[in-house]
């Protein structure tokens, strides 16, 4: 069986990062190892949280990991708690990953415009040195501007889209995939290979609804199918459809919570789509 290591925090309560990526990797059937990188109470958008940081577990997990000669087909990246973990992250993956791996970095960091309230204005810097090390980068339209120190804009065209996916493309990474990427009337996933120089845009329907954690989802269903063996192109579309239809579910559950989709509820369609 396939194995990644995904390497993000535990919001206890939240539906986010590692209580998503676990449940939806096993159910790609890949088997996912976890590196904690901090356990919060609940996820940052709650109006108070607790956050133990766990980074000094971080390099003894890869040396025992190491030492036992354990391997991952895939690095998998998300909300890393500061930039000193951003480092030992990179020191991490440089030391367990081999030739073929994949390193597929999610820069959970920042939406709508504004960084998540746990980071300062230097945190976009550090990860954008471990962006530049992916194979597969999986920003928003915010986060993709920071990285590359690009003014945000709300409204965009497809040119100003290209032009900050090109960007980090020239810090490093391999492929970009632009998650929620809307422009000229559409809405989508944009994806850019650097190798080839070639776009690819996968259209959606948009549903008119918003909620915390449908970033992660797309991000370990997307890393759960491609590290399963489908191509990038139907890694893209699944994991976009799967978001959606978590979102749809969502929507029309009256008594739903605010603070994540019900995702739980759409895994029969996601083994459906495998
Ligand atoms: O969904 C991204 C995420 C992950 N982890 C924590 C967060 C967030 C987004 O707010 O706060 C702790």
């Amino acid at each position: 069986m396939k194995r990644i290591v995904t390497i993000q925090d535990i919001s206890c309560l939240g539906k986010c990062s590692l209580t998503v990526a676990l449940p939806i990797i096993s159910a790609t059937g890949v088997e996912a190892a976890i590196i904690p990188t901090a356990v919060l109470s609940t996820h940052t958008m709650f109006k108070n949280f607790t956050c133990k940081d766990l980074d000094d577990q971080i390099l003894p997990i890869a040396k025992h990991w190491k030492d036992e000669g354990i391997e991952f087909d895939a690095f998998y990246t998300g909300y890393l708690a500061s930039a000193q973990q951003i480092e030992k992250v990179i020191t991490l993956i440089d030391s367990l990953k081999k030739d073929g791996n994949l390193v597929i970095i999610d820069p959970a960091m920042a939406d709508n415009g504004k960084l998540y309230p746990a980071f300062d204005a230097e945190f976009p810097k550090e990860m954008a040195k471990l962006c530049s090390k992916a194979d597969i980068v999986l920003p928003n339209i915010t986060e993709a501007c920071l990285l590359t120190d690009t003014p945000y804009r709300e409204k965009y065209d497809k040119a100003f889209a290209e032009e900050v996916v090109e960007k980090l493309a020239a810090q490093g990474a391999k492929t970009v995939v632009l998650t929620g990427a809307e422009f000229d009337g559409k809405y989508g996933v944009l994806v850019y290979s650097s190798e080839k120089k070639e776009y690819w845009y996968y259209a959606q329907e948009k549903i008119d609804a918003a909620f915390h954690g449908t970033g992660d989802i797309f991000s370990s269903t997307f890393t759960g199918l491609l590290v399963r063996g489908k191509t990038l192109e139907a890694s893209v579309e699944i994991a976009a459809d799967y978001t959606a239809e978590c979102i749809r579910i969502t929507k029309n559950t009256p008594d739903a919570n605010w603070y994540g989709v019900d995702f739980e509820r759409a895994v029969p369609y996601l083994i459906s789509r495998i």
